[in-house]
């Protein structure tokens, strides 16, 4: 068992959840930085850790917010971690257009911050800083696949705030020695992904739709393709980036595109519907082949200003220098996110069943 302690901001989110409880069971003490909300944002937490006694009582969460430097410095300085992970973001890409700035502070200032309370502390040569870098970086990348040598094309306020982080932690590595990587996620996915981000958004109207509730799925860019892997597995391979002898800049991928519109068949197929296509662009429609029911229609209002269109990955560097191999299909996430789904729906519609 290990006697380190962590630090994780973004702990509240899914990523966060799943990193806290893989550090708990390695008999890490992990601490965790939340930010105030009017509703509970510990579900994610509760639901990977919150029923088991010997892991929770190593974890502390403390308030604290990506935009204020202070708290960032006083949590630092007083958790003295071994080994700090920043997932804290605004991480949402159509949001980002709506929310520039914010994105922006959060996104590319805070790590700023949190570098710079590392600095203050003076915990340069001790901590070892994981920034969750993002397959956004390459948006509009003619090279496919991407790896850790393709040029970076952001093509939202989003990638361009993680554009920075990705920089100013490159720089924090070169300027003052510190052990700071970059782990340059594609996209993962899970039950507990944010209901707003589409594999979420298609596993919860698919299982709404299998209940019988009165819902279809209404969607944007159905051509866009993902490299989707499992949130799980990334956790496992950002943790294996802060245990090497030297830091560095990783690509986590699967190696598969889908495309959304895949997905949603792959989805759909897990409570046995198949889906035929009719229409094109913003007048394409999914209908239930056996019964002809409309399942899935496009809305012009869930489109980017500009969206990525193909993002592919080659982690060859991380399975070499990691020893990091995805294991999960894409199918395989659909499934267990189209399971999970009905599940936590059932609940809602019955909580007297459990
Ligand atoms: P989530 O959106 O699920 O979680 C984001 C987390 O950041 C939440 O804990 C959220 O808190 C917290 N947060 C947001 N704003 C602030 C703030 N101002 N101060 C402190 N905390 C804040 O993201 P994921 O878990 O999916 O992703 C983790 C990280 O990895 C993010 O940085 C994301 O950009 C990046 N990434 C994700 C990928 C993916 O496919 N999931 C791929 C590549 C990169 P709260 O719960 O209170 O909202
Ligand atoms: P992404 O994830 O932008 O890749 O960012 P998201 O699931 O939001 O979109 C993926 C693709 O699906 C298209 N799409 C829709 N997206 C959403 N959210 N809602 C819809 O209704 C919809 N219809 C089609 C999008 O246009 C896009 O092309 C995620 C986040 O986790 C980032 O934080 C992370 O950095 C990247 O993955 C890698």
């Amino acid at each position: 068992m290990s006697d380190k302690v962590a630090l994780i901001t973004g702990i509240t989110g899914q990523d966060g959840a799943f990193l806290a409880r893989l550090l708990l069971e390695k008999g890490y003490v992990v601490h965790g930085l939340r930010r105030h909300a009017s509703m509970s944002n510990l579900g994610r937490i509760e639901r990977l850790i919150g029923d088991d006694a010997e892991l929770s009582q190593r974890l502390t969460l403390h308030y604290g917010d990506m935009s204020d430097a202070a708290s960032l410095t006083r949590v630092v300085a007083a958790t003295r971690p071994d080994e700090i992970y920043n997932l804290a973001a605004q991480s949402h890409v159509r949001v980002s257009f709506a929310t520039p700035e914010l994105t922006a502070n959060i996104d590319g200032l805070g790590a700023l911050r949190l570098l710079e309370a590392i600095r203050v502390a003076g915990l340069e040569q001790h901590s070892r800083y994981y920034q969750a870098s993002t397959s956004e970086l390459f948006g509009q990348a003619r090279d496919v696949p991407q790896n850790e040598n393709t040029p970076f094309y952001p093509r939202s306020p989003y990638a361009a705030a993680k554009l920075y982080a990705h920089a100013i932690t490159i720089n924090y590595r070169e300027a003052y020695g510190l052990h700071a990587s970059n782990g340059i996620l594609f996209n993962h996915d899970s039950p507990l992904r944010g209901e707003s981000f589409v594999t979420r958004k298609v596993s919860l109207g698919v299982a709404a739709i299998h209940l019988g509730l009165p819902q279809s799925l209404v969607l944007g860019n159905l051509d866009a393709q993902r490299d989707w892997g499992h949130a799980r597995e990334y956790m496992e391979g950002a943790w294996r980036m802060l245990q090497q002898p030297a830091p560095g800049d990783y690509v986590l991928a699967t190696g598969v595109a889908t495309s959304v519109r895949n997905f949603v068949e792959l989805a759909f197929a897990e409570v046995g519907i198949a889906l035929d296509w009719r229409g094109q662009g913003e007048d394409e429609k999914g209908f239930d082949r056996a019964t002809g029911r409309c399942l899935v229609a496009v809305d012009p209002a869930c489109f980017r200003p500009t969206d990525v269109e193909l993002l592919l990955g080659d982690a060859s560097k991380a399975r070499r220098e990691l020893g990091w191999a995805p294991k999960a299909s894409v199918q395989d996430i659909a499934a267990e996110m189209v399971r999970a789904d009905i599940e936590l729906l059932s609940r809602r519609l019955d909580p007297g069943r459990w």
